[in-house]
């Protein structure tokens, strides 16, 4: 017996989703918000789409707490193995304070919220990641544009990313779009913003969650390659430079002659490639290792790429 009456009801744990097309920060927005949390306990789910799942290797997680949905799309296949990742969650001693799943960039961020209902959680908010230097040809591009916009529409709060790299009027321009074009939603620059206020928007739209509105998505076509060779690092950013228009992203992890001990992380969005320090390798597997991912209806486009690359760098499954 214990003199302090009743139990307290169990808490549920908030489910915080993170969505926003491929490229838009969403991984770095994770890593912000972990680097800032001290001692709390938060569980991340990282749904890349296909076989492949850099992105888990990208999460740096303290505690190891990253669980991967490698197979299959989280917003499309309701029934896949997210029941599974959320009953390992609810079974996690101590329990978590908060999940925050990031939906891969071609993903419905709505439908996913829903996950919040499951017994012992409860819907956090949904924050859709607007990339102020791509967002708006994504939206008006021939490929992508309906998937852009349903992303924007499931929010509750927009984030505008990478303020960094372009002039304030273009965030300012950026955002009065963003105000006429999905109304209602609050939009706010990332920058300066206190991540763990982000973890506590509460939910606000509970018709993008329903199933209905989920669209289904168009494919985007993914290669992941390996290399065993040592990279160069001018002469990848060369090849990246070099790649067509279709394949709109790549990451990766690469062995690069200058830093074979450790791991070089890249990026391209569009254009713009992005090269870090991964820090030191965590496998014994060293292999330089990207996935190219390219635009629906350009399956073709990317396995030109792959023709071309071979043989240095050869794809896998
Ligand atoms: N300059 C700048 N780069 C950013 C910002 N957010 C993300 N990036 C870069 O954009 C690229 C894609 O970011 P990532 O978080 O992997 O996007 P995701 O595909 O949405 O998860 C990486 O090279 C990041 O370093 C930002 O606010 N400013
Ligand atoms: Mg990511
Ligand atoms: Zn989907």
């Amino acid at each position: 017996m214990t003199p302090e009456g009743p139990l307290e009801p169990p808490s549920t744990v908030p489910v915080t989703v993170l969505g926003g097309y491929l490229g838009a920060g969403k991984t770095t927005l994770i890593n912000r918000i972990l680097a800032r949390a001290s001692g709390e306990r938060i569980v991340v789910v990282v749904n890349d789409f296909g076989a492949v799942n850099i992105d888990a290797e990208l999460i740096r997680s303290r505690d190891g707490n990253t669980l991967e949905l490698a197979n299959g799309c989280i917003c499309c296949d309701l029934s896949g193995g997210m029941p599974a990742v959320m009953s390992q969650i609810a079974a996690m001693t101590p329990a978590p304070q908060q999940v925050l799943i990031e939906v891969s960039g071609v993903g419905d961020p709505g439908p996913v919220a829903a996950w919040g209902d499951h017994p012992g959680f409860r819907r956090g908010g949904v924050l859709v990641c607007a990339d102020v230097e791509t967002i708006q040809d994504r939206a008006h591009g021939k490929w992508v544009a309906d998937t852009v916009m349903h992303q924007l529409h499931s929010a509750d709060l927009l984030l505008l990313t990478k303020t960094d790299l372009v002039d304030a009027e273009q965030t300012d321009a950026v955002g009065a779009w963003l105000h006429t074009t999905v109304p209602g939603i609050p939009v706010l620059p990332l920058h300066g913003l206190d991540p763990a206020v982000l973890l506590d928007i509460a939910p606000g739209r509970p018709d993008t969650a329903a199933p209905e509105h989920h669209q289904p998505h168009p494919d985007h076509a993914t290669a992941l390659l390996t290399c065993a060779d040592l990279v160069d690092r001018e002469a990848f950013g060369a090849r990246l430079d070099n790649l067509p228009e279709a394949v709109v992203r790549c990451k990766g992890v690469l062995r690069t002659t200058d830093s074979p001990d450790r791991r070089t992380i890249v990026h391209a969005v569009g254009r713009r490639q992005s090269w870090e320090d991964g820090g030191s390798w965590s496998s014994t597997d060293h292999a330089s290792r990207i996935v190219l991912i390219a635009a629906p209806g350009s399956g073709e486009v990317l396995a030109d790429v792959v023709r071309e690359w071979a043989p240095t760098w050869s794809p896998t499954t």
